[in-house]
């Protein structure tokens, strides 16, 4: 029996109705989708249980959180430095949602053609959806494609609490010198937020805590590269997707957890799918919970989603942390140098994430390589056509999908997906 979370949401001045009725389709889709799979492991049921209680149980935490004035630091981006938030002892939550819920109160403010995920962040604040963005003291924006950049200032005039981080166009040593010193102005906006100084000692604590995070999800990331595969593409989605709002130190125990049962699977030689099924990997812009369609596809039509190259994937946890650091100015030294090795499209150029990809494919074994876009994500759409002509290089077979949050699609996407399979297990490249 779930707990009555009512009076909570009523205080985050939700919309209770509207709420109501979303997590009503959640739980739907969830069943479907997840609840439906074959041999999962046991070590997902932590996940089935943190999905159960989305806007429940974390939200608890975190309003108990704030009564002993730990401030809670809402983002958008892989770019922003979980380490420093966790160094002022501040909860760090990734806000991005993946449904298409009040995109016509979006609309009113941004134009219809923009992205799926903009729209998404800005109609569940504007249909009264999200209780995480209430909780929030500051929301960190950031200069990464033109979509965002001015979505922020229509968000900063709803919410008055948004800040952003300027990104660098390009990695030379110049945009370097620029990160850096917005990596440190960062830390100085939330040393006065929360009155709260960072140390060298809390900077190394907060760092091994993101750290471990990452090598739970690099962990997973390496049992991916088994066939069998021993989870599915959809299971180790959700991991990351997860990654992204649970407390740290909890998700990377359970990760572990899983990843020890995933282990004893793999030299049982069990797997969720037959040896030999089709193996995909999934490349291009990020995949917020509940966008499961994709990957519900390529599952449901027999193959195995064996990688995301993506920022709710590889792009989140592939570089670690070099935690060998004895002062303070040290440690944001490398934590700025860390984050400038996310390849997002939007950088120019962006060529490493196109070695990656390479990297990716031989380690995890791919047949196919799936390049996803969000409608009107030009970035991703644009460097769609490199990452087409390595997997032609590479002899993969590729397809490139648009696609939205809507379900309108998901007929042609099934038709497509299923042609591409068929390219797959025929061995002829298209
Ligand atoms: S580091 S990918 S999280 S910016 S889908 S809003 S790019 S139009 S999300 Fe991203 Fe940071 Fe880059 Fe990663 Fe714009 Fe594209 Fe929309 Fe996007």
């Amino acid at each position: 029996m779930q707990k009555d979370y009512t009076s909570l949401w009523e205080r985050l001045g939700l919309n209770l109705e509207n709420h109501a009725g979303l997590l009503g389709v959640l739980s739907d889709a969830y069943k479907n989708i997840y609840q439906s799979q074959r041999g999962r492991p046991k070590g997902m049921e932590y996940f089935d249980f943190v999905i159960s209680e989305i806007h429940g149980l974390r939200v608890e935490e975190i309003f108990e959180a704030k009564k002993e004035k730990r401030k809670v630091v809402g983002t958008f981006c892989l770019y922003v430095p979980e380490e420093i938030v966790l160094a002022v002892d501040g909860v760090c939550i990734g806000l991005c949602a993946g449904a298409e819920v009040g995109a016509d109160e979006a609309e009113k403010f941004i134009p219809r053609n923009t992205c799926a995920l903009i729209k998404a962040f800005m109609g569940f604040k504007l249909a009264g959806l999200c209780p995480y963005v209430e909780l929030t003291d500051l929301l960190v924006g950031e200069t990464t494609c033109d979509g965002k950049k001015k979505a922020y200032e229509i968000f900063n005039e709803i919410t008055k609490k948004v800040y952003v981080m300027e990104i660098p166009n390009k990695k030379g040593e110049d945009g370097k010198i620029l990160w850096r010193n917005e990596v440190r102005r960062f830390a100085e906006k939330l040393e006065e937020l929360t009155g709260k100084k960072i140390d060298l000692e809390k900077l190394k604590a907060s760092s091994k805590i993101v750290n471990d995070k990452r090598k739970a999800l690099q962990r997973l990331s390496f049992l991916r590269s088994n066939d069998p595969a021993p989870i599915s593409g959809l299971d180790a989605l959700l991991v990351n997707q997860v990654s992204f709002y649970d407390d740290p130190i909890r998700f990377t125990t359970k990760v572990n957890k899983l990843c020890d049962e995933l282990n004893a699977r793999v030299k049982a030689g069990i797997g969720v799918a037959e040896k030999g099924s089709p193996r995909v990997l999934i490349s291009g812009s990020p995949m917020a919970i509940p966008n499961w369609k994709v990957h519900a596809i390529v599952e449901g039509s027999g193959a195995m989603v064996v990688g995301e190259e993506s920022c709710v994937g590889e792009k989140n946890f592939g570089t670690l942390l070099d935690e060998d650091f004895s002062s303070l100015e040290e440690g944001m030294q490398k934590i700025a140098d860390r984050y400038m090795t996310i390849n997002c499209a939007c950088f120019t150029p962006n060529d490493e994430r196109l070695l990656n990809i390479i990297d990716l494919a031989k380690r995890l074994k791919v047949d196919g390589i799936i390049h996803y876009a969000i409608q009107f994500c030009t970035p991703y759409l644009i460097e769609a056509f490199k990452v087409k002509k390595v997997a032609e290089t590479m002899a993969i077979p590729f397809l490139r999908i648009e696609t939205d949050y809507s379900m309108e699609d998901i007929g042609q996407l099934k038709t497509r997906i299923g042609a591409f399979l068929e390219i797959i297990e025929k061995g002829v490249i298209a």
